[in-house]
């Protein structure tokens, strides 16, 4: 990590205001020592995932207690399993970045500087199946860019989106060879909203788009091997290359793009799904902390 414009002892630590964290010596006493950053959307499954890796991680079992919240307020939320803090982002760009300047502030003052930041999530597949997992490479603007565009003093900048290639690698090389589903690795659109930014016909207001013309956008996404629509990678990617944090996102498929818009499994299959996405996070966070 090179955020070094953050003076560490230049006077008053400062308050983050959107994990309404104190940077006092005793806060930042439980955030010293994580390596990992596990990032997804919803508070729930942040939650759920601090109770699984518990068990995996620690030996706990998850029956006889409750994985505590290090957030005091309703915006965002995190647990802490050894070396690994696991914390929501919620929905979008403006979310996840709003979240990674703040805990990048808190690794910072709290010594963590090889930390590596991971966000396990969903996303919606390209000519890929439901259920399988992508390993972004390259963040795409629904533009067809690759980069992430940012508007600083009135003036558009676009910033690199290349995600780590040999944290990909070593996530990879630490999934067993009977994995139920496949992992690719491949690009991703990052999109402004999940329905006509999504190229979808189920949203709310008309699109001013034809069936012809999504699959040709299709087509195009597909010549650039972007394999997933989802909502942060630009984001995730663009902050990470500039603060010099390894970043990957794994992200399973909830389904394929080219035949659906709407998420039609059952309840049990989209908990199965997101599993997946899960499992491969594990798996790499095992062989590194276990
Ligand atoms: C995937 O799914 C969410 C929207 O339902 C969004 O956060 C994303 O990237
Ligand atoms: N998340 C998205 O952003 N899009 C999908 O299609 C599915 C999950």
């Amino acid at each position: 990590m090179k955020i070094n414009h953050l003076l560490k002892n230049g006077g008053r630590k400062p308050y983050i205001y959107n994990l309404n964290f104190v940077l006092s010596d005793r806060e930042l006493e439980s955030m010293h020592g994580i390596k990992y950053v596990c990032m997804q959307g919803s508070m729930d499954r942040t939650k759920n995932l601090a109770r699984k890796l518990s068990g995996i991680l620690l030996g706990l079992d998850a029956n006889y207690f409750e994985p505590v919240n290090l957030i005091k307020n309703s915006r965002y939320s995190a647990y802490r399993v050894k070396d690994v803090l696991l914390i929501s982002h919620g929905v979008g760009n403006a979310s996840i970045l709003t979240l990674l300047h703040s805990i990048t502030k808190v690794m910072y003052y709290a010594d963590n500087l090889d930390v590596k930041y991971i966000r396990i999530g969903t996303s919606g597949g390209v000519d890929i199946e439901a259920g399988n997992i992508i390993l972004t490479d390259t963040a795409y603007m629904p533009n067809l860019v690759a980069g992430y565009k940012i508007s600083i003093l009135g003036k558009d900048i676009i910033y690199p989106t290349k995600m780590n290639a040999d944290l990909n690698q070593q996530i990879l090389l630490n999934q067993p060879s009977n994995l139920k589903f496949k992992i690719f690795v491949g690009n991703s659109i990052a999109a402004d909203d999940f329905y006509l930014g999504q190229a979808r016909f189920d949203g709310a207001i008309k699109p001013q788009y034809d069936e012809k013309m999504q699959m040709e956008y299709f087509s195009k996404i597909k010549q650039l091997n972007i394999l997933n629509f989802e909502m942060e990678s630009t984001a995730l990617a663009s902050f990470c290359n500039r603060a010099e944090i390894p970043a990957a996102m794994i992200a399973v498929t909830l389904l394929n793009r080219i035949s659906d818009d709407q998420i039609s499994v059952n309840e049990e299959t989209l908990e199965d799904y997101s599993n997946r996405a899960w499992e491969v996070a594990i798996n790499y966070l095992k062989a590194q902390c276990g």
